[in-house]
């Protein structure tokens, strides 16, 4: 039997203590919200595999090429096999097949639903790793940890990987499209991840001023990992040009992380963190040069842990470690 000795919470070096229990032989564990870390070797090796399918399918992972649904049917086996509720949404775009991965985690309150997601879609003109299997294997390795810690976090948690982003966010916006107005407003919240391991890296968090339906909550989430690990981020308002547009024209509450496209890396960007000024945050982007060489490991584990930080910390999740094992 465990005795539970009721402290209240207590902020214990950077993790956040709920409660402390005592086990019969005296040895007290503590539950905490903190995520676990996420290695980077895992993400890597989830793009190796990105890369492996692109290079069999012509190069790419495209709307309506074999590696597209090459990507998706090798993310839905490890999810089914981790213990996910898995589906593939068909839809439509100009009479090609495309396809949406929805992955639920058992458990939770299904009224009150997180999610987040990415495209897996690649351009035509090249393999997409960066654009967008950072995101895409980011979000895996995160849903991965989730069953491997079998998380039961208070809210539901669901993860979605889009089809045919490249084409107009179609996808995306098919899914919101075709939801039941029930089953939207069981959405509280979608976070999106599209571009996190670029070259020349910018740590930018979606800004929710003066975006409709953009979370204060979530960028502010997501802006205290960074500032827990020392690294300085920037707000970006990226708009209509990634898949959270279709879960905000729907009244959801969105927000997200970046590490930068095309845009150059400014002098002042360079004193904050490092890399190239002048140079595109993404050199390679929609490019054929948009392989696994063209990933900055550092930046990929730094927003992939911003992932799995915000969806420990919101979605009501605790855990019981040793006492000894906090801080
Ligand atoms: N929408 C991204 C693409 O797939 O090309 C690029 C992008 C992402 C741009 C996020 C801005 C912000
Ligand atoms: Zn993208």
């Amino acid at each position: 039997m465990k005795i539970r000795a009721t402290v209240g919470s207590v902020a214990l070096a950077s993790t956040l203590v709920l409660g402390v229990l005592t086990t019969p032989s005296g040895a007290a564990t503590v539950e905490v919200a903190a995520a676990p870390t996420i290695p980077v070797s895992a993400v890597q090796e989830h793009l190796n595999q990105f890369q492996r399918i692109a290079t069999a399918n012509g190069g790419n992972r495209a709307h309506g090429r074999p590696g597209f649904k090459a990507s998706v049917d090798h993310v839905k086996a490890k999810l089914d096999a981790a213990g996910y509720q898995t589906k593939v949404l068909e839809f439509t775009n100009w009479g090609t097949k495309g396809y949406n991965l929805i992955a639920d985690w058992p458990g939770g309150d299904e009224n009150n639903v997180l999610m987040a997601g990415g495209h897996l879609d690649s351009v035509g003109s090249g393999p997409g790793i960066n654009d967008n299997g950072s995101g895409s294997a980011g979000l895996l390795e995160v849903a991965l940890t989730v069953s491997k810690q079998q998380l039961k976090p208070k809210q539901h948690l669901r993860f979605g990987w889009w089809g045919a982003e490249e084409l107009g966010l179609v996808g995306s916006t098919n899914y919101v499209r075709t939801l039941p107005a029930t089953e939207k407003s069981k959405i509280k919240g979608y976070l999106n991840f599209d571009m996190t391991g670029s070259p020349n890296p910018a740590y930018f968090v979606y800004d929710s001023q003066g975006q409709p339906s953009g979370s204060a909550k979530f960028q502010a989430s997501l802006e205290s990992y960074f500032k827990s690990i020392n690294v300085p981020t920037e707000t970006v308002k990226v708009g209509g040009r990634s898949d959270h547009a279709a879960f905000a024209d729907a009244g959801i509450p969105t927000g997200g992380t970046f590490s930068g496209a095309e845009v150059r890396k400014t002098a002042a960007q360079v004193q904050k963190w490092g890399g190239q000024a002048g140079v595109a945050f993404d050199r390679c982007y929609h490019q054929s040069c948009d392989t696994t060489s063209n990933i900055n490991a550092q930046s990929l584990e730094r927003h992939t842990n911003a992932i799995a930080h915000t969806i420990w910390t919101l979605s009501g999740t605790t855990r019981t470690v040793p006492a000894g094992a906090v801080g």
